[in-house]
């Protein structure tokens, strides 16, 4: 922790020094995912400054996502979040996805009922004012780490019962004959807000991929209406491009 002494010829305050003293630490690999921290009151020795100032330095990088905060056990650097390579090109599921990666899925609900329709869910899914529409939120999970909410929407007329999808909507589909064939999907960048990020247990303000997806039939129609956010720490979407 030589690293974390503070150069007292630097004009910047002492907290953002030993702010950045960490960050580097962290950043060069000096300590890694999960390491312990020192205690406040050790670092506030080793590097002759105030345990305020110390904590002041810490609560920074906890907010940032760089710390975490056990308590009783004290202050660990953040497990590294593994990023997930999506495709784009193949039209498969979350449940899928994360299986063919040998990861645990698991999902923890928003909202799941029927209801009188938005009027983005009647354009989209073509539905009248007095039809209504399923919707399927989740929290989606995998091997114990939220990546994404999806807010899904169906007609009632497809999928009556949204509480009893089990744990995959495409396979629940499947069985009446309603799994999606083709999608088209719209992919923005967006900063988390406060609520989002907390169900997701990243810092807010950190970056956001807003995802649309409305996916069709054979027949042509529209099944599904999704509206998606997944952590942008953790994903990459990525195409095969061909000169056609
Ligand atoms: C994917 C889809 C989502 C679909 C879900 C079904 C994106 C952005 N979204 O996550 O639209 O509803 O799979 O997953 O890819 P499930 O069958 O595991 O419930």
């Amino acid at each position: 922790f030589a690293t974390l002494k503070q150069s007292s010829q630097s004009g910047a305050p002492l907290y953002l020094q030993l702010r950045k003293s960490i960050e580097d630490a962290v950043n060069r690999g000096l300590i890694g995912p999960g390491d312990a921290l020192p205690s406040e009151r050790d670092i506030a020795t080793k590097a002759d400054i105030s345990r305020v100032t110390v904590r002041k330095a810490v609560q920074d990088l906890v907010k940032g996502g760089i710390l975490i905060q056990r308590h009783g056990s004290g202050t660990f650097v953040a497990p590294r979040m593994e990023r997930v390579e999506q495709s784009l090109s193949r039209l498969t599921s979350f449940t899928e996805d994360m299986a063919r990666r040998g990861m645990a899925v698991r999902s923890a609900w928003l909202d799941r009922g029927l209801y009188a329709p938005s009027p983005d869910e009647m354009m989209v899914l073509g539905l009248s004012s007095n039809e209504l529409v399923a919707r399927v939120a989740r929290l989606r999970i995998a091997n114990d780490t939220p990546l994404a909410i999806e807010r899904a929407a169906l007609s009632a007329s497809v999928l009556p019962d949204p509480a009893g999808i089990g744990s995959s909507l495409y396979a629940a589909l499947e069985l009446t004959g309603h799994r999606p064939v083709r999608a088209v999907q719209r992919i923005s960048a967006a900063n988390l807000g406060d609520s989002d990020a907390r169900l997701l247990e990243v810092p807010p303000g950190i970056a956001g991929l807003h995802i649309e997806r409305i996916s069709y039939l054979a027949s042509g129609k529209v099944i599904e209406f999704t509206r998606s956010i997944y952590r942008g720490d953790a994903y990459d979407f990525v195409a095969e491009l061909r000169l056609s």
